[in-house]
Order: structure tokens, then C-alpha cells, then sequence
């Protein structure tokens, strides 16, 4: 079984995209060592590693890097034992690729735009953008849970780590600006799906408390 010696990820507390990584090593069991980047003081090993985007999360594994948090998470389902992330069936597959870059091409962007704008007028307009994303995420999660508790059916999957990981963003969102992104009237499906993801046992101490996204937000928004 793998372990903190040989694999280690390089991440932010508060990023998606790390917190991701960091529950699909939790749900097949390996232990690894997490180490905590300062984005604006990146260490040699983040810049060596992931030369070309400078970015977290990277999971070295036995020494060698692997970059971009989606390749990672379907590397570890590959590699590890245990839990599987993706669908078996290779058209559930597909589905569940399309909703997970749904959520990083659609969602994100306009949730971060909403909680970096500058005026009332920006903000609005990313507000909507976020919540049209998320009305699409709530019937996608209809569709793909069929009835069960996570997209990914019994367990949690591939989309519900894409989508989970940015809960703490979520939250952020309607604590600092009041605006609900995640609603028991317009998104009451993945507002239960929200509970129960993070209460699971691998998301469990991964995705951090609001406050700490809010201070991370409020010094983002100071620079
Ligand atoms: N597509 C990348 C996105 C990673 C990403 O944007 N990471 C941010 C933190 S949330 C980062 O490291 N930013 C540093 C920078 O842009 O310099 C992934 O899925 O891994």
C-alpha cells in the first residue's frame, strides 16, 4: 500500500482543485503527505514540478509530478485500489468527464469573477452566471445520481468531487455577499447532495471551514 513516503501532494487549504485530490486519495485509503503552498512565495518544488502551469495541486507519486487536478484524480483511481471514483461503463464515463469539466469551464469562473468583482454591476451579472451553471448542475445531478444519494450513484464520484471541492466557495459566497448559490428552493437536489458530501468520511477535515475561505477571499479581494 502506497504511503506518506512516497506520496505527497502540494496544494492550498482553501483550493478546489487540491481539496479534490486530496478526498479521492482519502476514499482509496493512502495516506500522504500534504504540503501547504504559499501562491505568493511558490516553493522550488511546486516550480519544479508543475514547471509549465505553476500551479496547485500536484500529487508526486514514487518522485514523478502529475499536474492538473482531473488528470490526478483519475490517475489515482487508476493506480490505487479501493473505491472506484469513474464509472465502469465507458458512456457513464463520458457523462460524468462532461459534468466534472462543466463545473471547472462553467461554474468557477463566474463564481470567482462574483467573489472578486469590483462593482455591484459585476457582481450581479457573475451571480447570474453562477446560478444558470448550477441550475444545469442540479438537473445533471437528477440525471446521473438516478435517485441516489451522490452523482456518482451509492458513494461519491467523479462529478461529486469536481462539484464538492467547492462548497467552501459556495458558502463564501452567501456569508460575504448574501447571495445564495446553493438554495433549498431553486437547487433543493444538491443542497441535500451538499450535506451528505460533506459529511462523508473522506471529505471529512478536507473541505475547510467558510471562515477560512473568507479570509482567503477578503485577502484576495485586498490585493
Ligand atoms: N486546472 C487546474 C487549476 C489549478 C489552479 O487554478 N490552481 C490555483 C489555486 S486554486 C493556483 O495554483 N494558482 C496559482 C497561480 O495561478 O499562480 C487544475 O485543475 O489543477
Amino acid at each position: 500500500m502506497a504511503g506518506k513516503d512516497d506520496v505527497k501532494v502540494l496544494g492550498v487549504v482553501v483550493s478546489p482543485f487540491a481539496i479534490r485530490v486530496r478526498i479521492a486519495l482519502n476514499m482509496k485509503g493512502v495516506s500522504y503527505e500534504y504540503m501547504e503552498e504559499d501562491l505568493t512565495n511558490k516553493s522550488e518544488l511546486l516550480l519544479s514540478s508543475n514547471p509549465i502551469h505553476k500551479k496547485v495541486p500536484v500529487l508526486i507519486h514514487g518522485g514523478k509530478p502529475i499536474c492538473e487536478s482531473l488528470v490526478i484524480v483519475q490517475y489515482v483511481d487508476e493506480v490505487f485500489p479501493g473505491a472506484a471514483v469513474l464509472p465502469s461503463d465507458p458512456y457513464d464515463r463520458a457523462v460524468a468527464r462532461f459534468w466534472a469539466a462543466y463545473v471547472d469551464d462553467k461554474m468557477f469562473p463566474p463564481m470567482v469573477a462574483f467573489l472578486l468583482a469590483v462593482t455591484e454591476e459585476e457582481r450581479a451579472a457573475k451571480a447570474e452566471e453562477t446560478l444558470a451553471a448550477m441550475a444545469q448542475l442540479e438537473k445533471a445531478f437528477g440525471e446521473c445520481s438516478g435517485g441516489k444519494p451522490f452523482f456518482g450513484g451509492d458513494s461519491i464520484g467523479y462529478v461529486d468531487l469536481a462539484l464538492g471541492s467547492n462548497l467552501q466557495w459556495l458558502e463564501t459566497s452567501y456569508q460575504m455577499f448574501g447571495v445564495a448559490l446553493l438554495d433549498a428552493v431553486k437547487t433543493p437536489l444538491l443542497t441535500a447532495w451538499a450535506k451528505r458530501f460533506v459529511e462523508a468520511d473522506a471529505a471529512k477535515g478536507v473541505v475547510p471551514d467558510t471562515a477560512l475561505a473568507v479570509e482567503f477571499c477578503k485577502k484576495l479581494r485586498a490585493r
